[in-house]
């Protein structure tokens, strides 16, 4: 037996994508369904980023899931540049008329919106199996998918793919249909979490002949750090006191000392770079990692999944309103402009402070000029602060009622 039922959105993914869109559209009178693979409690624990451009604060807010995010996100008016053992401070709050970024975790994102969404009452199912679409080139499309050992198909009339960058969803679309374009780096990050007071008032990105780090936080005690490792890397290969030396190796600066701590996480992430187009295929409108995958350096891979989602959700409120259409007939292009944006400056801060096991001398050596025009050019400094704090979002018009 199948179960059947009729939603106007089919959301396939129960990240921020797939979450901020089911509240986005919750908050105009828009039903959706969201799908979702894993457990709520793997989705909760899964950590991941860190930044907030002041665009996704604003929208988390407007959609009424701003509350903690308000009380115990950090604010962060720069970021430092921290390179032949100096410390160089990005002023970017001066550099673009007042905006800064908010560091709160993806996690803390993730529960709040799951938390808003059980709360509206508006359905949300956890481990999804077999999740498969079907007619998306038409105007009728559904999902299968299986809950309990239950057969269900969810009818449709829009389905959004959500569902990351190996979800099932982009590889429903016809190769012939599709573009793709990529990168991968000869290099990994390992992330550890420990419980100590970060070092640091700001995030640290250093560069180092050992390789990258990178010094961030999760709030007042709680200090999340990064190192360059090799992509063949293995976490048993990394105890505790290896990552602290690496550390401290190289984010040594005069003067100042990393506090070391028990560590609670570490995990291994490669780095890549990935755009497909277009990110609309017949009544499948993809949003966030399914579509594009940013390496981690620029901080901004849930904040384009945010201003996706934003831009679709005004579409969609458009088109079930009004009948509109030109908003989901521009929404792929109008993504992709603020997408390749952002790969641009992702590949750019990754290849300015990676050492490329490929690369020579020589390339070391133009990494340290443009490390030193960054922090001496006010000129160069702006460019990279106006990329970092992001463009501001396209809103969604006010709930009514
Ligand atoms: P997600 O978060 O991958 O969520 C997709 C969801 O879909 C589910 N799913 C399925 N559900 C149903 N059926 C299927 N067949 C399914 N297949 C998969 C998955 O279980 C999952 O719940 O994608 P989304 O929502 O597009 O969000 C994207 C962000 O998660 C990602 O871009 C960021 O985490 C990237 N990123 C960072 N972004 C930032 O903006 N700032 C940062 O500081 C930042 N730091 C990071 C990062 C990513 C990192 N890693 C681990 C990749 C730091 C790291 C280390
Ligand atoms: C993080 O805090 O996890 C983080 C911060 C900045 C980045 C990437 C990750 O560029």
């Amino acid at each position: 037996m199948t179960v059947a039922a009729r939603t106007q959105v089919a959301i396939v993914g129960a990240g921020p994508a797939g979450l901020l869109l089911g509240q986005l559209l919750h908050r105009q009178g828009i039903e959706s369904v969201i799908l979702e693979a894993r457990s709520r409690d793997y989705c909760e624990a899964r950590i991941r980023a860190g930044v907030l451009e002041q665009g996704m604060r604003e929208v988390l807010i407007e959609a009424g899931v701003g509350e903690r995010l308000e009380q115990e996100g950090l604010i962060h008016g720069g970021i430092y540049l921290r390179f032949d053992g100096e410390n160089h401070h990005i002023p970017m709050s001066e550099l673009t008329g007042g905006r800064c970024v908010t560091v709160y975790g993806q996690t803390e994102v993730v529960k709040d919106l799951i938390e808003a969404r059980l709360d509206s009452g508006a359905p949300l199912h956890f481990e999804c199996a077999s999740v498969a679409l079907h007619g998306i080139e038409t105007d009728a499309p559904r999902v299968s998918y299986e809950l309990d050992g239950v057969a269900h198909e969810l009818h449709a009339d829009v389905i959004t793919g959500c569902d990351g960058f190996h979800g099932v969803c982009r590889p429903s679309i016809p190769d012939d249909v599709l573009t793709t374009w990529g990168r991968s780096y000869p290099f990994a990050w390992l992330g550890i979490l420990a419980d100590v007071a970060p070092s640091t008032d700001e995030l640290i990105y250093a560069w180092h002949p050992r390789g990258f780090a990178l010094h961030s936080m999760r709030s007042l005690e709680l200090s999340r750090l990064y190192v360059q490792v090799a992509t063949d890397a293995e976490i048993a290969e990394w105890p505790d006191e290896r990552i602290w030396s690496e550390l401290d190796a190289r984010l040594q600066c005069d003067g100042w000392e990393l506090q070391h701590g028990p560590i609670r996480e570490k995990s291994i992430t490669p780095m890549r770079s990935f755009v497909a187009a277009p990110m609309r295929y017949g009544s499948l409108f993809l949003a966030g990692d399914a579509a594009h995958i940013v390496p981690p350096t620029g901080a901004k891979g849930l904040n384009l999944a945010g201003a996706d989602v934003t831009l679709l959700a005004e579409a969609l409120v458009d088109r079930f309103r009004s009948g509109g259409v030109t908003g989901l007939e521009e929404y792929s292009d109008s993504c992709l402009r603020r997408v390749w944006r952002a790969q641009h400056f992702s590949w750019w801060m990754t290849s300015m402070l990676h050492i490329d096991p490929t690369d020579d001398a020589y390339g070391m050596q133009l990494q340290r000029s443009q490390l030193a025009y960054v922090t001496s050019s006010t000129a160069a400094a702006t460019s990279l602060a106006e990329n970092y704090v992001g463009l501001p979002f396209e809103r969604a018009p006010a709930a009514h009622g």
